[in-house]
């Protein structure tokens, strides 16, 4: 049988085209990013002409997902957990319409904040929405879940969610493959009003999935990817989520553990097995990578007094990954089988590259903010973050995407000035154009600088829907023509960078200052890759 030795982000992506998708709609960030581009690269994928094109952010990636399903196709959109906030608006609604082609959510969490602002956790949204959410314990499973999720989503009508953490994403196992499947026929909805949501059809439809909760819980119940293990040991009853009962098995190399384990891969939560293990056993254990979601609901469920430990009791860190060895401790035993980091490797604070364009920027802001004063420089998330350290510490907000230019905004109504944003290319079609139209609208005092490096860096260089429109979506905005300013980023220009900032920095309006010069990463990895197909 054949197998494959993939990432658990390259598992989804190549179930995703087995299963027979039209589409993948997608904004990169960490750790979904390689998903689409593992779609981007597929052989089938580019035989079937599957979109695979970047979406500007994951509003509209999910939306126009969503219209790949509403003609009976199938389709994925893939996005980090942070991204999920950007695209809950369609996401809550899109439950409640209901799909017509199949259509999967992938979304990837990540806890312990390896490259996010926060750990926030995914289950929870989809909880919210009342749709399914999947959650594999490994990359057979990954690849197993996505591939059935297209026809599990057309069986109940609904979005799926497949949430993923960081680690099942980025580590690599054996995968085995199903067979390609065709892609769906297009074919309208049967009802052409499903995706009407005026109050009149929004309320029949909500009913209509409240209803369908039920037959979730059932199909739950019944999942083969949520199983309940028989134990000897009744003193200690465990739960594991995903990934976690990996974790547990690693503390168990010849597969047996003494106690009773329920596995959830599949919500809702299977009440079932859930209530016999609290029947049978003295203590619970809880062990999920992300929020206490179960463990909450086991304390507060059945109201008993039992015992419940995990992340809430302290049994298991509050926050941040698992690993095996919290397991292991959690248990009562010595540390498991797991690898360490070795003492000589030393924590290194990230940094721009030698020769990134951003640091000629900050080095001349820095000299105009000698005049008026630290404190004023509203930025965003890129490389350019890595501005807010040493040897630079220019910035001094990084909250969301898109809120430097809203918040240097609020900033200047307040009554800051001079007020400067730092926005990236890509974070500025993402969802700067939005905050620029509102200052543009009130005329506020702000200084926006777009560091343009024709990329979106941070997540490895993919193509950025900016490129090549920056100045015109600044006009078309409604940006005075006079105070759209442009400048390379070079250390030779230094002394025309600090002019121009100045000479915008007094102007009572919305300026643009767009610093432009190609991420030298990119070019690289371009010109590698352009020797690589010559040579072919
Ligand atoms: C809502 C959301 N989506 C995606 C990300 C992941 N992410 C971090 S920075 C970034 C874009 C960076 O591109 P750009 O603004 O052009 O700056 P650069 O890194 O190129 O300097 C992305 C996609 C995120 N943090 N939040
Ligand atoms: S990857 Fe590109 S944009 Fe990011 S720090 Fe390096 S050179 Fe600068």
């Amino acid at each position: 049988m054949q197998r494959n030795l993939l990432l658990g982000v390259e598992a989804i992506g190549q179930a995703a085209v087995d299963a027979g998708i039209s589409g993948v709609y997608a904004y990169p960030g960490t750790p979904s990013t390689e998903i689409t581009e593992y779609i981007q690269e597929n052989k089938t994928a580019k035989e079937r002409n599957i979109h695979r094109v970047w979406s500007a952010n994951e509003k509209t990636a999910m939306e126009a997902a969503l219209g790949m399903s509403y003609a009976g196709k199938r389709s994925m959109v893939c996005m980090k957990h942070v991204g999920l906030n950007v695209a809950a608006d369609v996401f809550m609604n899109m439950a409640i319409t209901g799909i017509n082609g199949g259509l999967v959510v992938t979304v990837a969490d990540d806890p312990s904040q390896h490259s996010s602002q926060n750990e926030q956790d995914s289950r929870f949204y989809g909880k919210f929405a009342m749709i399914p959410v999947f959650e594999p314990s490994n990359q057979q499973e990954a690849y197993d879940m996505t591939y059935e999720a297209f026809d599990f989503s057309e069986r109940t009508g609904l979005p799926v969610m497949m949430r993923i953490t960081t680690r099942l994403a980025h580590s690599r196992s054996g995968v085995v493959p199903k067979l390609l499947q065709p892609e769906n026929r297009l074919k309208l909805p049967e009802n052409q009003m499903q995706f009407m949501l005026l109050p009149a059809y929004g309320k029949k439809y909500y009913q209509n999935l409240l209803d369908k909760q039920e037959q979730l819980l059932s199909l739950s119940e019944e999942s083969t990817y949520n199983t309940f293990t028989e134990g000897t040991d009744f003193s200690l009853g465990i739960v594991c989520c995903g990934i976690a009962f990996n974790y547990l098995m690693e503390n168990y190399p010849d597969g047996k553990c003494p106690y009773p384990v329920v596995k959830i891969s599949q919500y809702p939560a299977p009440e079932k097995w859930l209530k016999k293990l609290e029947a049978e056993c003295d203590e619970l254990l809880v062990a999920e990578d992300g929020y206490p979601l179960i463990e909450e609901l086991m304390r507060d469920y059945f109201g008993k007094g039992k015992k419940v430990c995990g992340r809430l009791s302290g049994a298991l860190p509050r926050k941040g990954e698992l690993n095996p060895d919290h397991l292991a401790k959690a248990l009562g035993k010595e540390k498991s089988v797991h690898f360490h980091s070795p003492e000589i490797l030393v924590g290194r604070p990230p940094s721009l590259c030698a020769g990134c364009g951003h640091q000629d920027t900050y080095v001349a802001l820095n000299e105009v903010l000698e005049d008026v004063g630290a404190g004023r420089v509203f930025s965003d998330i890129g490389c350019y973050t890595l501005g807010a350290l040493p040897p630079y510490n220019t910035i001094n907000t990084c909250v969301d995407m898109g809120a430097s230019i809203t918040m240097a905004k609020g900033a200047a109504d307040a009554g800051l000035k001079p007020v400067f944003a730092v926005i990236g290319d890509s974070t500025f079609t993402h969802s700067g154009i939005i905050g620029l139209l509102d200052c543009v609208v009130e005329k506020s005092n702000v200084n926006i600088i777009i560091v343009d490096n024709e990329a979106v860096a941070m997540t490895g260089g993919q193509d950025s829907s900016a490129k090549g429109r920056i100045e015109k979506i600044c006009e078309g905005v409604g940006v005075d023509p006079d105070h759209i300013r442009l400048f390379v980023p070079l250390k030779k220009n230094h002394e025309e960078i600090v002019r121009i900032l100045k000479e915008e920095m007094i102007f009572e309006g919305v300026s643009v200052i767009i610093g432009r010069r190609e991420c030298i990463q990119r070019i690289s990895r371009l010109k590698k890759m352009n020797k690589k197909t010559n040579e072919k």
